[in-house]
């Protein structure tokens, strides 16, 4: 059977992507329906070969609609994705909005795939933030082997995370900086090129940052376990695509760093790209467009009892978003629609 598909969003860093995963991963669409706001009228996207017009999202989008994939921002999720999912889509929505709703299941399909099953309750599945995808991919085999106690987290995360304006942004300010002109910081509080800020999301009342908190929350929620103990300091860096992680972590039962990669390399969604010997390590410049999660750097960490340090990096705009809900999306056809 096929079905038809709806993307909210579909102009954007991620929405677009959405579009490309369908087509590569052969989705079985019936009927692409390409959603947008009115900046967007008059665009298409391509699809298959095919040249689809760009509609503009309103209250009847859904009607007919299967599978409805939403990244199109919280508060368009918060209006229309109930009203999707009262046409009879399943949502999977890519936005926080709906993620610590104890009611909707909140996925990544290498962790926790029985999860989409409470796909009935409210008819929408959460997709978790991009730096916690990643993670969680890379620690769920580790947790179930040896148990996590404790998680302490560094991120290092590309610009298109905040969406394409970021990405338009930090080109434009890397070439007007190498033509000796100013730069311009309109999307970030500062200027992104040559520049590091400790700062992704809004500051909260207890110090940390909105993004931080996520990867607190959604890591107990998606690996199912409240007693993992998770503290990260995200911060922003002039790349363009792929969030790079060091992952500390101490476990319950004593691992070696050759069982971790031993695990890791059986571990679906994952590629351990560890030879420091040969320079071989994870790199946002080889995790960009592809869906695996790469882990390397793999190595004890001696200033705790049961120690173990990681670096993991994937292309938070596919694995981190759009190829996490794709995936999905593939296990509602397959399972569940
Ligand atoms: P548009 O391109 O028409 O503004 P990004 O995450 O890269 O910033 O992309 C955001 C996506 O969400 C774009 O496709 C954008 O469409 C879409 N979008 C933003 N606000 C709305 C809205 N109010 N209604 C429909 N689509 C929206
Ligand atoms: C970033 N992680 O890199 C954010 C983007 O909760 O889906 C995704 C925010 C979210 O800026």
């Amino acid at each position: 059977r096929k079905f038809n598909v709806a993307v909210a969003g579909a102009t954007g860093a991620v929405g677009t992507q959405m579009v490309q995963c369908l087509e590569e991963r052969n989705f079985p669409v019936e009927l692409l329906r390409p959603l947008a706001s009115e900046r967007s009228l008059g665009k298409s996207v391509s699809f298959h070969g095919q040249e689809i017009p760009v509609e503009v999202l309103n209250e009847n989008s859904f009607v007919g609609i299967d599978i409805a994939l939403f990244s199109a921002g919280g508060s368009v999720s918060l209006k229309y994705g109930p009203i999707a999912a009262a046409s009879g889509a399943v949502v999977v929505d890519n936005s926080s909005a709906f993620r610590m709703e104890p009611d909707i299941p909140l996925v990544v399909p290498e962790v926790n795939p029985d999860d989409i099953a409470l796909y009935k309750n409210r008819g929408i599945i959460a997709n978790p933030n991009c730096s916690t995808i990643q993670m969680v991919v890379a620690l769920k085999p580790i947790h179930d082997a040896a148990r996590l106690k404790r998680v302490v987290v560094s991120t290092y995360q590309a610009v298109s995370g905040t969406g394409q304006k970021a990405v338009t942004e930090l080109a434009a300010q890397v070439r007007a900086l190498l033509s000796g002109q100013e730069a311009e910081a309109k999307v970030y509080p500062y200027r992104i090129a040559f520049n590091v800020f400790p700062h992704i999301d809004v500051f909260l009342e207890n110090g940390f940052t909105k993004e931080e908190m996520k990867m607190v929350n959604e890591t107990k929620k998606i690996m199912g376990d409240d007693s993992i103990r998770v503290c990260a300091t995200t911060a922003r860096v002039p790349v363009f695509y792929g969030h790079s992680e060091a992952v500390n972590i101490e476990t319950e039962r004593k691992i070696s760093p050759d069982d971790v990669r031993a695990l890791l390399a059986q571990a679906p969604g994952v590629k351990v790209v560890d030879d420091p010997a040969n320079r071989l390590y994870p790199m946002p410049l080889d995790a960009a467009g592809q869906d695996l999660t790469l882990v390397g750097r793999i190595r004890q960490d001696t200033s705790v009892e049961n120690g173990i340090v990681l670096w993991i990096v994937a292309d938070n705009i596919r694995k981190g978003a759009a190829t996490n809900a794709v995936q999905i999306a593939e296990i509602l056809a397959e399972k569940y629609l």
